[in-house]
């Protein structure tokens, strides 16, 4: 599944290289949103997003105008880091394995790239990402390579006592809790079901580097399908436990606080945020020989369409790249707005996933009646001016 796209990407990328290819990319019809169309230029969004406040926490966030390729490269990759960007010395670094465990176990790097590498393109979105107006380009998609974690716990062997799997970091900061201060580590749980999915990797490399310290070096936890927030970066201790974990990251942030109705009474539930939520982006317009092109991204579901409106006129469907796909990364979408007006236009767009569900309106109740701004995953709408 994970070599594959690897395979014709750059089968196809090599056949574009030679010169040819690149004029004939305008014309029929499309099946590749990149390379882009020789000659495009980008027709700037009229809806600016304001200065980011906390780039310390989260640095880099993903340009959607200069977005132009599949896999989104490192120094284009967005980063969240709520304690700090801890830099490890790999050769004093250790992986340690406990808790409800019948054999503890300790690992240095060299004796987890010993192990089966498996590799896995996904796309990993923050759960925050568009729920603050400056939050827009918390999402990239990558190729990680590690090795599994469910043979690991297969060899430290749960026991039957265990609920949770919680997967801690080396990065730290002071909490409190009930007038108690105290120094907390960056943690996140996943129940034992979800924790030894086989595609749950501890990856070492990111897009065929060695992972950098901002993306959690020497080792994190990548779990396609799942927000950002579960992907524990500069991952020093993986411990089973009886009990939910319910640290900051579990019970206080990235957590969903929703109004739901039950026959006319309003009962508030909180969730810890998890796996992924389907979402498109309109992400750049660009012009070339007079046509505008919009071109996107969908994911966070298996996708099946996508759907572009101008203004308030009808949903019309537009083209799904499948050159380059992989099951939890995105999908690259394009669609030529033939017929543009001069003038400042909306343009919103729609995923529809493969059981036929269709990304929520803002005015859904399950967008509407949220009331913390994880889990954005509402339709959005740009504003573009044509002259
Ligand atoms: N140890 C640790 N892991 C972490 C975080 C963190 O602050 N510390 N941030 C999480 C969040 S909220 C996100 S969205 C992703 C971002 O991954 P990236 O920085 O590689 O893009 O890392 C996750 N893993
Ligand atoms: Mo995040």
């Amino acid at each position: 599944m994970d070599a594959q796209p690897i395979d014709r990407r750059t089968v196809l990328s090599g056949g574009l290289g030679a010169a040819a290819g690149w004029g004939l990319l305008g014309t029929g019809p499309l099946a590749h949103a990149f390379p882009l169309r020789e000659g495009e230029v980008v027709v700037p969004w009229t809806d600016r997003r304001p200065e980011n406040p906390v780039p310390d926490i989260i640095p880099n966030q993903l340009d959607w105008e200069r977005f132009d390729s599949w896999i989104t490269p490192i120094d284009q990759f967005f980063g969240v880091g709520h304690y700090g960007w801890p830099e490890i010395d790999s050769a004093a670094w250790r992986l340690d394995i406990g808790g409800l465990v019948r054999q503890p176990m300790s690992l240095d790097i060299e004796e987890v790239r010993a192990r089966p590498r498996q590799e896995v393109i996904c796309t990993l979105e923050c759960a925050g990402n568009h729920g603050l107006p400056f939050f827009t380009g918390g999402v990239g998609n990558a190729r990680w390579a590690g090795t599994p974690l469910a043979p690991i716990l297969e060899e430290a062997g749960i026991e039957d006592g265990a609920a949770e799997i919680v997967f801690f970091g080396a990065d730290s900061g002071t909490e409190t809790f009930h007038d108690v201060e105290f120094s907390e580590n960056f943690g996140r749980s996943m129940t034992i079901e979800d924790a030894t999915n086989p595609e749950i990797l501890l990856a070492y490399e990111m897009n065929g580097e060695d992972l950098p310290t901002r993306h959690g070096h020497p080792l994190r936890v990548i779990a396609p399908g799942w927000y950002g927030v579960a992907n524990v970066k500069w991952l020093e201790r993986i411990e089973a436990r009886p009990r939910p974990y319910e640290g900051r990251f579990m019970s206080q942030d990235y957590v969903t606080l929703r109004a739901e109705d039950k026959n006319g009474s309003t009962l508030w539930t909180r969730n810890s945020v998890g796996p992924t939520r389907l979402k498109s982006v309109p992400g750049r317009v660009t012009l070339a020989n007079g046509v505008h092109r919009i071109t996107g991204a969908a994911w966070g579901a298996p996708i099946e369409r996508v759907e572009v409106r101008i203004d308030e006129g009808d949903w019309q469907e537009a083209t799904l790249d499948r050159s380059e796909q992989a099951e939890h990364a995105w999908t690259i979408w394009s669609f030529d707005w033939t017929d543009a007006t001069l003038g400042e236009h909306s343009v919103t767009a729609r995923a529809v996933d493969a059981s036929g569900n269709v990304q929520p309106t803002p005015e859904d109740p399950l967008i509407a009646n949220k009331h913390t701004y994880w889990e954005s995953n509402g339709q959005l709408t740009r504003r573009v001016a044509i002259e």
